[in-house]
């Protein structure tokens, strides 16, 4: 397969002024006549990209175009000698019904309970018809979607401007709308659905009337008033915070069950995986609902970071992901307690980031080459691109950042660019900001070093700080990055802080000096994670304790119980001081914020230690490490469990931050009691099942008792089944509680494979199985693990190859494994790439081989 180079971007030769579409679905096809408005802007021939459709007319100004005006090869048709202004005339046929990929525009649902919608992102549009399907051709469109009235919801951007039923065919009808915004194809959506709507409406500071609706099945439209509420917290918090309006009349947001990823952010009609959009106290996790929330917000930000200022290419991809992300996250952070916020944003970050930064699939935040961009949606664009976002964001302080912001939606509305353009937008408030440019140029997750010198005499504090980062092959040596870090100093006397500065390292190696420091203080480094590196300072152990005691900032005390906790497992450090400064911490803590109290207990999972483990990496010793450690914890707490399970009793549900810090809380506390074998904690499980006021509690009691195979679990696993077999999104949390249990065996996992309600043509089903099994290293890393997992990677790699090679990804550390392990993985994933066809999954395969 072709690989593409930034380097080679070229300005496409032709711009399109309007799209006319006219998508008619029937029964096993369907028809798309479109109508191009177009103009040339640079040389060379006209280039349109089509995949799995199938030609029927084309015409340029009115005059047919026989096989011999066009040339059709690898996805691309290409016209020659064509006049610089010209108007397009296609018809396609297309087959939705048979589209397993879910991308184009497929089929979802079966039997009588189906709808047609449509996933565009980044190379979708193709599979619709040809098209100049790249981000910098902004177009007005205008569609006409009709199709039978057994689907009477017919949805697409933009207004709705008429509909009717078609003439000679009255059992078939019509909708036209139009969206006046000039997008990229990538913005595209339709729905063709039966559907029941939620409606609200905002009216924006601007003074602009929007009709909200949110499209679902009729039976789960009671689970669309969180999403609708976080919808309009958006639109307010974007207004205040970057001083951003919506824009049209009109937000739809489509909920669907087979859908690749989370969301997609079409301009007007986001369409929505139902995992992210639906939610109810009774059916959903707090975390799930809180996830719903924020993906709300992620897709609504893009109307300006994404949708409005677009992606001149897809090596930009950062542009809008990185900066959204970054605003989700930072709209979480005002809707709960923003310590616990950063909290899951860096341990999400450390486990998944870091250690593909670390492996074969590292790549820069805006990489230079790639064959498939659907392997590129990673968490290095998404998440580390957001840590930029961040540093830039926390250099210049919020009021330059809102200025730098504030440049970049005057200079840039409307078009397609690169992330030089944000940052010489943002350099208007900052020139330091141009700096920050090789942060997106550079893989690898810098490793800072540093070490302190007291002079009693002079009364200064040097810290010395030093960056190194791994050298990628195929990337130019590493060169030193701007990295922001923030610094606090504590009175070891007193625990009050005695300075704050943020330090900004730039070289390989510098040397910071505090003056008037009357004692040796304790050193508090890259507070807030205030920058995506790993820290390597030299703390003693009771250093951590005490900040553990001290520090203000919530996201720090809880980055010195994972400290503790790494050296205790990776380093072999004893544990009395960490469990002596956890049992110190956790009473008061579980009063003031029991949320924070619940994340004080997390022991890093066996993924995130692994991404640190480079070398004879044995799944097994570290889950006896991991479960040894828990233990003692669990142990040496043992007499705090029962009065800390009491102390949260179950209350009616409410859905502010307190109570779902208690039920967070009451959750690790029911574990923890189960493990330490305090006495009646069985009891306290199987009531909290019958009684749970909501899924949290139901869910948290559920797992206690099938990780701790507690008696009669079997029968909760059924009731649990009974009760919700009607609703998919439950029954993928039954399917995952069994297929991430601590005891799983290949066995449980197959069975669960076959059981009937297993459907490889959802992805939510196959990852509530399939990625939970990665979540037991000790089985995934078997022959027969490894088997399930590549079996499923083969079995997607045709009918569905962005999750396949999604899937495959996570196997991407392998090499690190100890052996006979390693060789065994090699084996697996070079059979795996004899019988794989697609190029998502050959691109990966290739690099993860590679190592
Ligand atoms: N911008 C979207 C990325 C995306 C996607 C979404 C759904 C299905 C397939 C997709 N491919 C790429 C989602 C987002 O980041 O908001
Ligand atoms: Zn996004």
């Amino acid at each position: 397969p072709k690989k593409i180079y930034l380097k080679d971007y070229k300005k496409p030769s032709y711009d399109v002024e309007t799209v006319d579409l006219d998508i008619k679905v029937f029964d096993d096809h369907a028809l798309v006549d479109s109508t191009l408005v177009m103009h040339r802007q640079a040389e060379g021939d006209l280039v349109l990209y089509g995949e799995d459709v199938e030609l029927l007319e084309i015409s340029i100004n009115g005059e047919a175009l026989s096989s011999e005006g066009y040339s059709q090869s690898d996805g691309k048709l290409t016209i020659s000698d064509t006049p610089d202004q010209l108007t397009l005339q296609l018809q396609v046929r297309i087959c939705p019904q048979t589209n397993t990929a879910l991308e184009g525009l497929y089929m979802a649902g079966t039997g009588s309970d189906t709808m047609f919608v449509s996933q565009c992102e980044p190379e979708g549009f193709r599979k619709i018809t040809f098209y100049p399907d790249r981000p910098d051709v902004l177009a007005v469109f205008t569609t006409r979607l009709e199709a039978s009235k057994r689907y009477p919801t017919l949805l697409a951007n933009g207004n709705l401007i008429e509909q009717g039923v078609v003439a000679d065919a009255p059992d078939r009808h019509y909708a036209i709308w139009h969206d006046p915004t000039h997008k990229p194809s990538y913005l595209f959506a339709c729905v063709v659905a039966d559907l029941d709507v939620l409606t609200d409406y905002y009216t924006t500071s601007e003074g602009r009337e929007v009709t909200l609706e949110l499209y679902a099945k009729a039976e789960d439209i009671d689970k669309c008033h969180v999403g609708m509420q976080a919808l309009k917290d958006a639109m307010v918090w974007d207004e205040v915070n970057y001083g951003r309006a919506y824009d049209l009349d009109r937000y739809m947001i489509v909920a669907v069950s087979q859908f690749n990823m989370g969301a997609m952010e079409n301009k007007g009609l986001n369409i929505f995986n139902t995992a992210c959009v639906l939610s109810s106290p009774e059916t959903t996790t707090d975390i799930r609902s809180f996830n719903v929330k924020a993906v709300i917000a992620h897709e609504y930000f893009h109307n300006w970071t994404g949708n409005r200022i677009t992606c001149r290419d897809w090596f930009q991809l950062c542009l809008k992901e990185g900066l959204t992300v970054y605003r989700d996250q930072s709209f979480s952070a005002d809707h709960q307690s923003s310590a616990v916020q950063r909290i899951d944003d860096v341990s999400m970050l450390r486990a998944h980031q870091f250690s593909e930064d670390a492996g074969p699939l590292a790549h820069p935040v805006r990489p230079e080459s790639f064959v498939e961009i659907n392997n590129f949606y990673t968490t290095t664009i998404y998440e580390k691109g957001a840590e930029i976002v961040r540093m830039l964001a926390n250099t210049l302080g919020p009021e330059k950042f809102r200025q730098g912001t504030d440049e970049y939606f005057r200079r840039y509305d409307g078009q397609a660019v690169t992330v030089e353009d944000f940052l010489s937008a943002l350099s208007v408030a900052d020139s330091k900001i141009e700096r920050f440019i090789d942060w997106y140029r550079q893989p690898g997750t810098p490793v800072v070093s540093g070490h302190q010198h007291y002079d009693s005499q002079a009364q200064t504090l040097t810290i010395t700080l030093s960056q190194q980062t791994r050298h990628v092959a195929g990337f130019d040596a590493p060169k030193p990055l701007p990295i922001p870090v923030a610094t606090a100093l504590f009175a070891k006397d007193t625990g009050a802080i005695v300075a704050e500065r943020m330090l900004l390292l730039e070289e390989d190696e510098q040397v910071f000096t505090f003056e008037n420091v009357t004692s040796e203080p304790i050193v508090s480094l890259l507070r807030d994670f205030s920058a995506p590196v790993q820290l390597n300072y030299d703390y003693h152990d009771e250093d951590l304790a005490f900040l553990l005691k001290y520090e203000t900032n919530g996201f720090n005390r809880w980055q010195v119980t994972q400290l503790l906790v790494n050296r205790i497992l990776l380093k072999g450090h004893h544990p009395s001081i960490y469990l002596q400064a956890v049992a110190d911490t956790l009473p008061q803590l579980a009063v003031d914020d029991p949320m924070l109290a619940a994340r004080l207990l997390d022991i890093p999972s066996a993924r995130e230690l692994a991404s640190a483990i480079h070398k004879d990496y044995d799944p097994s010793s570290i889950k006896q490490q991991r479960e040894g450690l828990y233990q003692q914890v669990a142990d040496s707490l043992a007499e705090q469990w029962t009065a800390l399970y009491q102390q949260l009793p179950i209350q009616g549900y409410e859905d502010s931050p307190k109570a779902r810090g208690a039920r967070a809380l009451r959750n690790v506390v029911l574990d923890m009691a189960l493990t330490a074998q305090v006495e009646g904690a069985d009891k306290w499980a199987q009531q909290q099942y019958d009684n749970a006021s909501c899924m949290t509690e139901r869910f948290g009691a559920l797992k206690a008792l099938v990780d701790h195979q507690v008696a009669g679990v079997n029968d909760y696993l059924a009731d649990f089944y009974e009760r919700f077999k009607a609703d998919e999104l439950v029954i993928d949390l039954w399917f995952s509680v069994q297929a991430s249990a601590e005891q799983v065996s290949t066995d449980d996992i197959t069975a669960l494979l076959e059981h009937a309600d297993f459907d490889w043509n959802t992805p939510n089903r196959v990852r509530s199985v399939i990625s939970a099994l990665t979540s037991q290293p000790t089985v995934l890393w078997t022959s027969e693990g490894l088997d399930i997992y590549t079996g499923a990677i083969q079995r997607l790699d045709e009918a569905n190859p962005v999750l396949a090679s999604r899937l495959l990804q996570v196997l991407a550390r392998w090499y690190t494994l100890v052996e006979p392990q390693r060789q065994m993985a090699h084996d697996k994933l070079s059979a795996l790439q004899k019988q794989a066809s697609s190029k998502h999954v050959l691109e990966s395969l290739d690099s993860v081989l590679a190592a």
